[in-house]
């Protein structure tokens, strides 16, 4: 029977999977040409290539992680009610002991969430202060007439410091903004639990204390981007000091006691396909989402998921907060950046929980950043092994709505995303081996051009060619 082992940790052993494989999904193998026609079809983009073209995809750990048999049991336990579903009570139920908030809306995904929690808090001209900008957050923060400002500490923005805690919150940063504009114009801060743009960088609990104090002085509250955040308490319970002996289900629940709601994207650390929800613990806030939810996501007792989705999700909170999980799961992401740093990649540091990311400042230092080093080094990667990677860089950054022009982000990276319980450590070889082929023969890469740019997120639909 299976068992959750919380009390138990696996500290004596090495990461390997607490899990066996039963069922298998066939890949396709493709030659170099085959490869080279479809990256050019797909406008050297690789959101814009077809899944049957790619070998080992680590385009993303949203959405793609490999469900237990005990969420596909529980998807055939969906109640598909119009309302009032059973999975909908024990998912809140379990959200409600595991995150500790007092309200839950569920919505399709995380951006449904942001998108709620947005146009309920921010006021046109609000500043909303975060720990890095995620693409989708900013966006509903901008649509709702919001202006982000970044108040992660310097280390968050230099690939290169081992500085533990790169997801902190800079206190000087915030009191700055806070001076300048009034707290009456900070809605919120947006707080993201291992920080996704900076290399899955977790923030501490001391930390998060001092954010707290402040934000009780002046009475901001914190809103947790919870999307990877039982991934954060794994890291507090390694590297910040009293936390070792605690389980990361009572990290989880600490730092949730501390903020006053969230967003999540259950499409990462709860190991299903799709979903997401809106915590919060104010009466007021809630009845608005909960009527908000209405209008763009389905009723509130199911926002846009079916009710065996909630089911599945409600077994992988069960899951993904054991620490064997965690173990497997941050265990095989290092394996594979320890390989790459052994190889001579440049990567950022220290390794974080879903990725691994390759800075493409240093590994294309002769393509000006105006012509997309990662974007191309993504291409590139799809050509030589069909590996599929992403941009994190100029063109995720978009441009400035004041400007227009490209934001320019210190942060010029390839994100190399691990799916949970999906690939084995002999992919992860392969994956090492592409790179470092493509790293011998770097000097014969170019830049690209940008030939079609949408206006919104450009990086899911833009086009490109090459220089
Ligand atoms: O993709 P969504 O709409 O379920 O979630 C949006 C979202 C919010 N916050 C954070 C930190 C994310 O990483 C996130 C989505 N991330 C994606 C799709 C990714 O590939 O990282």
């Amino acid at each position: 029977m299976f068992r959750l082992m919380n009390e138990h940790t696996t500290k004596h052993h090495s990461w390997a999977e607490p899990y066996k494989i039963k069922m298998v999904e066939l890949l396709r193998m493709t030659t170099r040409e085959e490869r080279l026609a479809a990256i050019r079809e797909a406008g050297y983009n690789t959101f814009l290539t077809r899944s049957r073209d790619v070998y080992i995809d680590l385009l993303t750990d949203s959405g793609t992680s490999a469900m237990s048999d005990r969420q596909w049991a529980g998807m055939m336990m969906g109640d598909e009610a119009y309302s009032g579903s059973e999975n909908f009570y024990h998912l809140e139920s379990v959200v409600q002991e595991y995150y500790g908030y007092k309200y839950l809306v569920p919505t399709h995904q995380g951006r449904g969430a942001e998108h709620l929690m947005s146009q309920i808090l921010i006021q046109e001209g609000d500043h909303v202060p975060g720990n890095m900008y995620f693409t989708t957050t900013r966006l509903h923060q901008e649509l709702a007439g919001g202006k982000f400002v970044d108040v992660i500490v310097d280390e968050a923005h230099d690939p290169a410091s081992e500085f533990p805690f790169k997801g902190n919150v800079d206190l000087a940063k915030l009191d700055a903004l806070v001076q300048d504009v009034g707290a009456d114009r900070v809605p919120y801060i947006s707080l993201e639990g291992n920080v996704n743009m900076a290399g899955g960088q977790p923030f501490s609990m001391a930390n998060l204390r001092e954010l707290r104090a402040y934000c009780d002085k002046h009475d901001i509250p914190i809103m947790l981007d919870a999307t990877r955040t039982i991934e954060n308490a794994w890291f507090i319970r390694e590297r910040e000091e009293g936390y070792a002996s605690k389980s990361v289900r009572e990290i989880l629940r600490e730092i949730c006691d501390m903020t006053d709601g969230c967003t999540m994207s259950a499409k990462k650390d709860l190991l299903v396909n799709i979903g997401g929800f809106f915590c919060c613990n104010d009466d007021e806030v809630f009845r608005k989402a909960q009527n908000l939810v209405v209008v763009y996501e389905g009723l509130h007792t199911y926002g846009g998921l079916a009710g065996r989705d909630m089911e599945a999700m409600a077994q992988g909170i069960l899951e993904a907060t054991t620490e064997e999980h965690m173990a497997a799961r941050v265990g095989q992401v290092r394996y594979l950046g320890r390989k790459l740093e052994a190889a001579g990649i440049p990567i950022v540091k220290p390794i974080g929980s879903h990725a691994i990311f390759i800075d493409a400042r240093q590994f294309l230092p002769h393509i000006d950043q105006d012509d997309y080093p990662a974007q191309a080094l993504a291409a590139e990667l799809f050509i030589e092994a069909g590996i599929r990677t992403m941009e994190r860089g100029n063109v995720s950054a978009g441009r400035s709505p004041v400007t227009g022009e490209n934001r320019h982000p210190k942060l010029e990276l390839v994100r190399l995303t691990i799916p949970r319980r999906v690939y084995t450590q002999a992919h992860m070889d392969v994956v090492v081996e592409a790179v470092t082929d493509v790293y011998a023969r770097r000097d014969e890469i170019r830049g690209l051009k940008m030939v079609y740019e949408p206006e919104y997120l450009r990086f899911f639909q833009a086009r490109f060619e090459p220089l």
